[in-house]
């Protein structure tokens, strides 16, 4: 036996541990897939269901069960779709893939016209206003509109998908442009519910619906970042659901925080003020991607938030959407999405 055939066979074993390592890697990949969208499905729908019939639900809503309903109708002939529709798929594993453009996309859904969709078959439970603050970053926006197009139309929804622009290059203020989304988005249509929507953040799961509930919803319990767990209690970041009332009653967002943070605590203040609860879908359902990012330049650390989260009991009533001042500089429909863009000025302090 000579030095050629042991190097040989040696070759043949590793040749051999390869194929087995590519075929058990496969079927595990195909085995998470199969799991995520068919295999788990009635899980999460018998999860869902729960939440959408738990008691505070139907104590306050008149469909027993069943969320908000929109008062007026696009076609008066049509049933109002299920809160789960039969189209949910549980969790669809997210794939971005790098050479999609815009224009793909807006293609592959041509139901989606000038930024509005509604469904075909049913009337949706609500008219659905998705509002994103944005300022950089086009990649973001094209991850979310791949999966948020598919998602939202599985889910039955009559939405909207809103990005609100800051114009110039002050610091970043995301609770601001949100009032301004909310009160603009308005003008166009009566929308029922809110999503109050980060750029870098993609759901996981479709059974996590994106429809208003009695009280105030806060749709990420969890997200990669954090290893899926509630970063805190009071914790309403990411992406939370108000009705039109809802957001109304407890006068939108502080126009005060200029920078990162805080401002979704302040919210969370404004909800209690008004006695309302937070209420969360199940940890399973409620989870997210968050698409990895450093902290964007016009958005530094906002050192006054500790300052103002002490006055929020004595200023909510009189900051918010009631004291919102801006200019409106454009607003252009495009075919997945309508961008708002608005000159709100600069901090005070
Ligand atoms: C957390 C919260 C977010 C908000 C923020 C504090 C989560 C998942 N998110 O976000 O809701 O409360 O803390 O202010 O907990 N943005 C831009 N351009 C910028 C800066 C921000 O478009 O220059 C937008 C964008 O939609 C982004 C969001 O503001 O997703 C929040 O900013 P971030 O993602 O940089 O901060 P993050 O993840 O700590
Ligand atoms: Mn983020």
């Amino acid at each position: 036996m000579g030095i050629s055939h042991a190097v040989g066979s040696l070759f043949c074993r590793i040749r051999l541990l390869l194929i087995i390592s590519v075929c058990l890697m496969t079927a595990g990949w195909a085995g998470f897939y199969l799991r995520g969208s068919t295999h788990n499905s009635p899980k999460y729908k018998s999860a869902a269901d729960n939440f959408w019939r738990r008691p505070s639900c139907e104590r306050k809503t008149e469909d027993k069960g069943q969320p908000l309903v929109v008062e007026e109708t696009t076609k008066e002939d049509l049933k109002i779709c299920p809160a789960l529709s039969p189209y949910l798929k549980g969790i669809v594993p997210l794939s971005f893939p790098p050479s999609l453009t815009l224009q793909d996309v807006s293609k592959k859904y041509p139901l989606v016209k000038n930024g509005f969709y509604h469904p075909e078959n049913c009337k949706s439970q609500q008219r659905v206003a998705i509002l994103i603050p944005h300022e950089t970053g086009e990649k973001h926006l094209l991850y979310l509109l791949i999966t948020y197009t598919p998602f939202l139309q599985r889910q039955q929804l009559e939405y909207g998908i809103y990005i609100i622009h800051q114009a110039g290059d002050e610091t970043f203020n995301r609770a601001k442009l949100l009032n301004i989304g909310y009160l603009e988005a308005l003008k166009e249509k009566k929308w029922d519910c809110f999503i109050l929507h980060d750029v870098d953040l993609v759901p996981e799961n479709d059974f996590n619906t994106y429809l208003c509930d009695s009280e105030p919803k806060h749709l990420v319990v969890g997200r990669n970042a954090t290893g899926y767990k509630l970063r805190y209690k009071q914790y309403f970041g990411g992406v939370t659901a108000l009705s039109r009332d809802q957001f109304a009653k407890v006068n939108g967002y502080s126009n005060n925080y200029w920078g990162w943070g805080g401002e979704d605590d302040d919210l969370h203040s404004r909800v209690g003020f008004q006695k309302m609860e937070v209420v969360r879908p199940p940890p399973e359902i409620a989870r997210y991607t968050m698409i990895f990012h450093t902290r964007d330049s016009g958005n530094q650390v906002n050192k006054e938030r500790m300052q103002l989260l002490k006055k929020v009991s004595k200023v909510w009533k009189t900051d918010g959407l009631n004291s919102c001042t801006y200019k409106l500089l454009s607003i252009e429909h495009e075919p997945l999405y309508i961008n708002i863009t608005a000159d709100i000025g600069k901090p005070e302090y």
